[in-house]
């Protein structure tokens, strides 16, 4: 007789350590829950102590075993896709009654690759409505995949099926699943973790408060997740979560992880006012041309302390025809300086390497970051994600065993990938991320905020020591 859940949810397989709770399994687990379905998260990360690798895949399959699950479900970036298959396929060895699945991002953009990898069932986009279907037809002896929607699935003959998309859950739905199962995941996760909030000492949590994102750009694939159409939480519902972090955890910020916080004007200053309300201090991801000055004075009053801005490159013709973004350089100058005008941090994200980028075209993005004077920069090395528009752009294959190479400061997949003028683009990046980096986290370590958290009772050990563990992961 198993002992486990009907449906065992797996976060943090093995190489990835991720300091931060996986939103998406844990919105996958409460909906189930709440529809009556037993479901479990297993963590391979978190709770164990520090244990070589493949140790610590061993332990997880072991784990698994044990728990005789009937469903095991696997959420997969691209960086994942060579452990997530590895363990399905380890675990099929052992008892190939076992269903699994996957989903998330990279088996959204590149279902197929799953497929091969010895995964039968691929869930895309969003997962809770398939996910719960899936687990319903799985009890039946017959089961007709070919039923549930959002499903690519394998036949026994071998031919792939796509089902047709499953529609996005409406408003309604995300209301009713407003709380992800944060009491399935370890404790710590909500202890201070100085990567919330890129440098701040605190206790953090991150909260998503729409899903969609109605633009295009060519990196990114968000869109094929969540769809175009922005979806609200309702305010009250955000409420509620805030609420429930504030007293379960004791948050003192919160990191909103939406794509594009700042599509609806209403929404942001209803949002700013309740986290005002609940003393925290917050930061969240915005787009130079989704901001006003009206906008970032509401925020600042309602306790932001950081904004992202995509500023990507300082060219407008790689803005326009290369990454799409729907942006100008003006826009980037004035959201930077509305940002400064009322002192809320700034931090700029920018591409380099781009196809077609030249090197007057990589001198105006040089010149573009002195002139906005961010607080903190990221440069990152343009990737192509499988999947993705700037992928086909670049038009040069990468096969999924090269997935996990796949990264922005530099890959052996770099010079292959780079259709850009600029030679060496990891020496470029050093160069520029040495110039900006180390100084904007000092500045970031030695903010109003930090001084504050720093200063306030008790919880001077756990500040340190959450210093300690960011620089340390930003020097590997
Ligand atoms: C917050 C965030 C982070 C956080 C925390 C991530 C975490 N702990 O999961 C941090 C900052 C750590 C981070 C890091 C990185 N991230 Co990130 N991140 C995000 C962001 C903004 C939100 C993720 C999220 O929580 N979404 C909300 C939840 C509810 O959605 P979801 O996770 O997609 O889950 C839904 C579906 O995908 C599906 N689903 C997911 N898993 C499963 C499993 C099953 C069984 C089923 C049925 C369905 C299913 O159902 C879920 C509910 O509807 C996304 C953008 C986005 N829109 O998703 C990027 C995103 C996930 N990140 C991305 C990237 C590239 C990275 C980095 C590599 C960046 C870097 N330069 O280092 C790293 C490494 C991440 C890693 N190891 O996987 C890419 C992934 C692309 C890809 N091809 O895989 C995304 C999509 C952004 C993008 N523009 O393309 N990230």
């Amino acid at each position: 007789m198993a002992d486990s859940a009907e449906i065992l949810l797996i976060i943090n397989p093995s190489l990835w350590f991720k300091p931060m709770y996986p939103s998406g399994i844990m919105y996958l687990a409460s909906y189930l829950r709440l529809k009556g379905i037993s479901v479990e998260i297993i963590d391979g990360a978190i709770a164990k102590k520090i244990i070589p690798v493949s140790e610590r895949e061993e332990l997880l399959i072991n784990t698994i075993m044990r728990k005789k699950p009937r469903l095991v479900g696997f959420s997969a970036s691209h960086l994942e896709y060579d452990e997530v298959s590895r363990i399905n396929r380890k675990i099929q060895e052992k008892d190939g009654s076992i269903i699994s699945i996957v989903g998330g991002s990279q088996p959204t953009y590149r279902p197929e690759d799953f497929i091969q990898s010895g995964f039968r069932f691929i869930c895309i986009g969003e997962g809770e409505v398939t996910l719960y279907n899936f687990v319903l037809e799985s009890r039946k002896e017959q089961s007709q995949w070919s039923s549930i929607k959002g499903l690519i699935w394998k036949t026994p003959d071998g031919t792939i099926v796509k089902n047709p998309p499953c529609e996005l859950m409406g408003e309604g739905e995300l209301n009713n699943n407003f709380l992800p199962a944060y009491d399935m995941v370890d404790k710590r996760y909500f202890d201070f973790n100085a990567g919330i909030i890129r440098g701040l000492l605190m206790r953090g949590a991150m909260i998503l408060t729409t899903r969609g994102c109605p633009f295009k750009c060519s990196f990114c694939g968000c869109n094929l997740i969540f769809g175009k159409k922005l979806r609200k939480k309702s305010i009250e519902k955000i409420e509620q979560e805030i609420d429930f972090l504030k007293n379960n955890f004791g948050v003192e910020g919160i990191w909103i992880i939406d794509d594009t916080f700042t599509v609806n004007r209403e929404h942001v200053a209803a949002v700013s006012r309740i986290l005002k309300k609940y003393g925290l201090v917050w930061g969240c991801q915005s787009r130079v041309n989704t901001i006003d000055e009206d906008m970032i004075r509401i925020m600042k009053e309602n306790g932001c302390i950081q904004i992202d801005f995509g500023v990507e490159s300082g060219s407008q013709r790689i803005l326009d025809e290369i990454i799409q973004k729907g942006i100008t350089i003006e826009q980037v100058k004035n959201a930077f300086q509305l940002a400064h005008k009322y002192a809320i941090r700034t931090l700029a994200n920018f591409m380099i390497a781009l196809p077609t980028e030249t090197l007057e075209e990589f001198e105006q993005t040089r010149m573009l970051a002195d002139q906005i004077k961010a607080d903190v920069y990221i440069f990152s090395i343009a990737t192509p994600l499988p999947g993705t528009r700037l992928y086909e752009l670049v038009g040069v294959p990468i096969t999924p065993d090269e997935y996990n190479s796949l990264n922005w400061v530099g890959s052996p997949l770099t010079k292959r990938l780079n259709k850009s003028a600029i030679e060496d683009p990891v020496k470029e990046r050093v160069g520029l991320q040495k110039k900006y980096y180390f100084r904007s986290l000092v500045k970031s370590f030695l903010s109003i905020e930090n001084i504050r958290f720093f200063l306030s009772k008790g919880s001077k050990i756990q500040r340190t020591m959450s210093l300690f563990k960011y620089v340390k992961r930003i020097f590997k």
